[in-house]
This record gives C-alpha cells, sequence and structure tokens, in this order.
C-alpha cells in the first residue's frame, strides 16, 4: 500500500466548465483516485476553484456583483457540477480561503529572503478618475491594426493582433470609460526564477519516465529564444492575495496582490489545509502529504493538467517550490509525474467558453447522466492527439460499448435467471473447459488493465476494459444456457451461477469509468464485496449458490437518432 497525492488543474472560477476542460484533468484524475483507492492505496485527491485574477473580477462586474459574493456562488456550482459527474475530491476548496492567503504569503516571504524576488521599477497606466493602475484586460481602445473599437489592452478579439496598452488610439478605462489616462511609474514583485534554471533543468531531466508531451513543453520553455525569463508575481488588482502583508521584506506593494499564477498552484496545498480544518484535523495530516520534513517522502505525487498549464506546473510552481526549499526549514514535496492531455474538439471546431459552443457540464448532465459522459469522455481521451468530440461517434459509443454490451450482458444473465431459476444464484453443475478457457482470457486481460490503469493510459485502459465485458459477452452466447437448460439443467446453472458472478466482477472493474453503474449492479448482486481481484476463477465464486439478487433496472438506454439530431442543433449555436 502507497500514499499517493494527486490534483487536478483547478478551474477557473468565471463560468461553468465545457466538457474540453473535464476531460483535460478532473475527469482522468477521478479515474485514477477511484482505481488507485480500489487497489488499497491511501490517496488523497485535491482540487479547488480558481478564483483571483483579472478574469474573475471583470466576470462579476458583468454579473453585477460584488466579486466575493460571485465567487462565492460560482464556487458551489462548480462544486455541485463536480459531484454531479461523481468527482470524488477529498476536498474541493477556493484559492481565495484564509489557508491559501496564508501559504501563499509565506512563500513570498520565504522566496523573498532567499533574495530570489526583486522589486522592479515599471511603467504602466494610470486612470485618474478611477484612482488607480489598470492591468491590460483593463484597458479599452480601437486596434491600430483594424480599426476595432473595443480592443483590448493585451489583444484584439476581432483581429487577435496581440497589443500593449499604449498601442491603442483612444485608449479609455474599462471600468469607468474614462480617458484620462497617464502612464506612471510603480512598482512590481519579480520572482528571479533566471537564477533557478540549472536547478530545475536537474530536476526535469532526471524525470526520465515523464511522457515527452510533458518533458519537451517544459525544455522549449527553459530554453527558447532568451529562455526562462523572471516574472513578475504582482498585479494591481482588488482581489487575490496581497502583496503587502505583516513580515514582508519589503514595502510599498500596497494595494497590490499577487498574480493569480503564482497563488493558483499553491492552492493545492492550502485546498489540503482546508481539508484538514474541515475533518477537524491538525496540520500535521495535510502536512504528511506535502511535507518531506513531515513525513511526505514516501509520497508519489501525481498532477493531471491540459497541456496549457505545464509551463507554470514544470518550471514556475517548481521554481516557488524549490526557491523556498533553499531557505532549509519546511522541505515542500515537487510533483513525480504530470500526467498532460491535448485538447478535445467539438464537432468540427473547438470548443468555446465566449461563443457558448459545445456542451457545458451542466448542459450535459440535463441531458444524460453521467456516467455516460465518462465513458464516452476517457475512452477519448486527447492523450497521444488532439481528439474530436461528435454527436454520432457518442452515440455509437454509448449505444454498443454501454448498451449492447455491458447493459445487454447484465439484463440478459439476470433475467434468465429469474425465469429459469428464480432471484437467487443457481446450485450444481460444474465448470468445464470453456469456462477455463473464459478465466484464461480475462486473467490475461485484467492483468493488461491494471497495468494501462497504473500507467495512467487511459484511452488503453478504456479499450481493455471494454474487450473484458465482450469476452462475458461472447461467452454467454457461446455458452447458451438458455438451449444447454432444455437438456442439461445442472450445466446450465454452473453457466448461470458463473455469469452472475462475472457481474459482481463487472462491477468492480468497472467503478473507476461508470461508478454509478457499478454500483448499481453490485446492488442487484446483493453483495457488498468491492474487493479488486486477484485470483480470478477465485474472484468469480464470490456469490455462493443460494445467494439472492435481483434483476437490475436498465443500466443504459440507447440514444435515438432524433435525440442525437436534436442535441445536435442545440449545442451548435450560442449559449444562452
Ligand atoms: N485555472 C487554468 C485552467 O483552468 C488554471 C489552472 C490553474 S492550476 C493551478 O486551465
Ligand atoms: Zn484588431
Amino acid at each position: 500500500m502507497a500514499r499517493i497525492l494527486i490534483t487536478s488543474a483547478i478551474p477557473y472560477i468565471n463560468g461553468i466548465k465545457h466538457l474540453g476542460n473535464l476531460v483535460g484533468s478532473q475527469l482522468p484524475a477521478d479515474l485514477t483516485a477511484r482505481y488507485l483507492r480500489a487497489r488499497g492505496h491511501e490517496v488523497m485527491f485535491i482540487c479547488a476553484t480558481d478564483e483571483h485574477g483579472t478574469p474573475a473580477e471583470l466576470a462579476a462586474a458583468k454579473a453585477g456583483k460584488p466579486v466575493e459574493a460571485y465567487c462565492a456562488e460560482m464556487h458551489e456550482v462548480q462544486k455541485a457540477l463536480g459531484a454531479g459527474f461523481r468527482l470524488s475530491f477529498d476536498h474541493f476548496g477556493r484559492s481565495s480561503s484564509a489557508r491559501n492567503r496564508a501559504l501563499t504569503q509565506y512563500f513570498a516571504r520565504t522566496l523573498g529572503e532567499q533574495g530570489l524576488i526583486a522589486e522592479v521599477a515599471e511603467q504602466q497606466v494610470f486612470s485618474i478618475d478611477d484612482n488607480r493602475f489598470l492591468p491590460d484586460r483593463y484597458i479599452e481602445g480601437t486596434c491600430p491594426n483594424c480599426g476595432y473599437d473595443k480592443a483590448r489592452g493585451d489583444q484584439c478579439e476581432n483581429c487577435t493582433k496581440q497589443l500593449d496598452p499604449t498601442d491603442l488610439i483612444n485608449p479609455r478605462s474599462a471600468v469607468s470609460g474614462s480617458t484620462r489616462l497617464e502612464v506612471r511609474e510603480t512598482k512590481h514583485l519579480y520572482l528571479r526564477q533566471k537564477s533557478l534554471r540549472e536547478d530545475l533543468r536537474a530536476w526535469i531531466t532526471s524525470k526520465s519516465d515523464w511522457p515527452v508531451l510533458t518533458t519537451s513543453i517544459a525544455l522549449k520553455w527553459l530554453d527558447d529564444g532568451e529562455g526562462l525569463q523572471d516574472r513578475g508575481i504582482t498585479r494591481d488588482l482588488y482581489w487575490g492575495v496581497p502583496a503587502q502583508f505583516e513580515g514582508a521584506p519589503w514595502q510599498g506593494m500596497d494595494g497590490k496582490v499577487f498574480y493569480v499564477w503564482f497563488d493558483a498552484p499553491i492552492e493545492y496545498i492550502a485546498a489540503t489545509a482546508e481539508w484538514a480544518d474541515a475533518q477537524g484535523l491538525g496540520d500535521e495530516a495535510w502536512q504528511r502529504w506535502w511535507r518531506t520534513d513531515k513525513g511526505a517522502e514516501d509520497v508519489r505525487y501525481i498532477e493531471f493538467m491540459g497541456k496549457d498549464n505545464v509551463p507554470f506546473h514544470t518550471l514556475s510552481f517548481p521554481a516557488t517550490i524549490i526557491g523556498a526549499n533553499r531557505a532549509g526549514g519546511a522541505q515542500w514535496k515537487l510533483v513525480d509525474y504530470i500526467k498532460s492531455f491535448n485538447y478535445l474538439n467539438y464537432d468540427g471546431g473547438q470548443f468555446s467558453t465566449s461563443q457558448g459552443r459545445g456542451v457545458f457540464m451542466d448542459q450535459a448532465l440535463s441531458i444524460l447522466p453521467a456516467d455516460y459522459w465518462r465513458w464516452w469522455l476517457l475512452s477519448h481521451a486527447p492523450e497521444s492527439s488532439d481528439s474530436e468530440f461528435t454527436w454520432e461517434n457518442f452515440q455509437a459509443s454509448v449505444n454498443k460499448d454501454l448498451a449492447d454490451v455491458l447493459g445487454n450482458f447484465v439484463s440478459r444473465i439476470t433475467k434468465f435467471c429469474r425465469s429459469k431459476f428464480g432471484e437467487v444464484v443457481p446450485e450444481g453443475g460444474a465448470t468445464g473447459p470453456r469456462e477455463e478457457i473464459l478465466i484464461g482470457e480475462l486473467t490475461a486481460r485484467i492483468r493488461a488493465y491494471e497495468g494501462l490503469m497504473e500507467a495512467m493510459e487511459v484511452r488503453k485502459a478504456a479499450a481493455e476494459l471494454r474487450a473484458i465485458w465482450v469476452a462475458g459477452n461472447e461467452y454467454l452466447q457461446s455458452a447458451a444456457p438458455w438451449t444447454v437448460v432444455k437438456t442439461d439443467a445442472a450445466a446450465a446453472a454452473a453457466q448461470v451461477r458463473l455469469s452472475l458472478n462475472l457481474t459482481r466482477l463487472y462491477a468492480v472493474l468497472s467503478a473507476p469509468f461508470i461508478p454509478d453503474a457499478a454500483a448499481a449492479m453490485m446492488a442487484a448482486m446483493g453483495c457488498e464485496d468491492w474487493s479488486w481481484p486477484g485470483d480470478i476463477a477465485a474472484a468469480l465464486e464470490v456469490l455462493p449458490a443460494g445467494h439472492a439478487f435481483t434483476v437490475p433496472d436498465v443500466l443504459f438506454r440507447k440514444i435515438t437518432d432524433e435525440e442525437r439530431a436534436d442535441w445536435q442543433t442545440r449545442f451548435a449555436g450560442v449559449r444562452t
């Protein structure tokens, strides 16, 4: 038994996530957490909402709400949707928590004391009427490239040209519309990442088991062009972790907060502390996951994220950790393995939050239960390349894999047994060569499935699980107890007994992918034995003759062509 810490990239607070976001981090992280728990490991699975920064402030302003209230509300919405998708977090925290404020300030102070933070003077746009500095996105004006009159200080949405605020024609404050703007000097804190470059390189190159996708992105950012740059870690915003605090090794940072990407990964640690608080446990309970000087040296730490988040997790966050560890006091855990994902596209284009294109988490659950989505998304996870959601493929996958293969097996065997032997596992008869062949195939496939799950090869693991279901279906088809029973009731009883046991085994094996259906199968088998199978022959004898079961409701219904067509139109357009 091992201790495994799993974090999923924490979703931004502003708005409901689409299925592409879900399959890029939270869902595969859940799959792994569920599997490793089922194998008897001690797992800590952490996620949170990423609540600070400009996007949160702007979204709150657009919703006409104070940012605190907006974030509190959206946190509950995202938490409920996570629960709806059966994401089995040990804790779903908030980056705006008191724990994260304290830890972020602690890391900043420690880095500062190590000489790893520089104070840098910058020229920045100040709005006289708003009495504040304006970050890029808070300045609007006319694009010098295409003439679009709502271009933002960082980019023109119309022609996509990257801009500096000073490029804009007739710049104005996005907060008040005021045009009384001037450039003033202001001071910001920079993390001196450059001086950590060789430490980072040594650490990254020591990770020989990392996927190429992860390592190549990390090394590219470390070495490309000008290479790793020192990075501003403060912003002129109201909403965030205050950069001026008691004990800070700098002055004059009042009114500034840490940059959202500085405090967001620290929230992984803080959310574990929030978990301990919620459980009424002391600091040692979360520190044993995160501090190698407090018992975390044997923890294996795995992070899940989309590929766009990799630079922050291979360079910036490790720079924070490595820099803080130099102080020699608390020793914080670095990630052991990063599982990163490509993008999921939607029906010939991209999912788009701003255009409302694609299926969002709330919409998905309003049309079908979580397991249907979990199965499709995980069995088509964008691992080695981008993948694409189409309604045809979704329909085919649900109807074939879930309804025709797994659902049909369970329905057929339970109904047949009820009609011939009643709702108890039948006695008598013995298994023969056909069953031995099945057990041989299942053993080989289940061991392969375990290897793939351990390696977090999500698509391949799904394919192996599907093959395990198919093996049972083919066995039942060729054994044909409904024919055998006419001449040899005892032989048919043995076949049925094995198949009912296989239903229980399917529940155990499938639970990481489709937890609700697995629970329904286990409940129908009148059993609570979720133990992972060692010897497969033994696992197919857990339900003894005479054990009562029930016929479950339809596990998976088929998606009709009309529904498919309807959904296709409904989700093509603009989300209202
Ligand atoms: N919120 C970006 C994203 O949701 C960002 C991840 C933070 S992980 C510390 O993709
Ligand atoms: Zn433009």
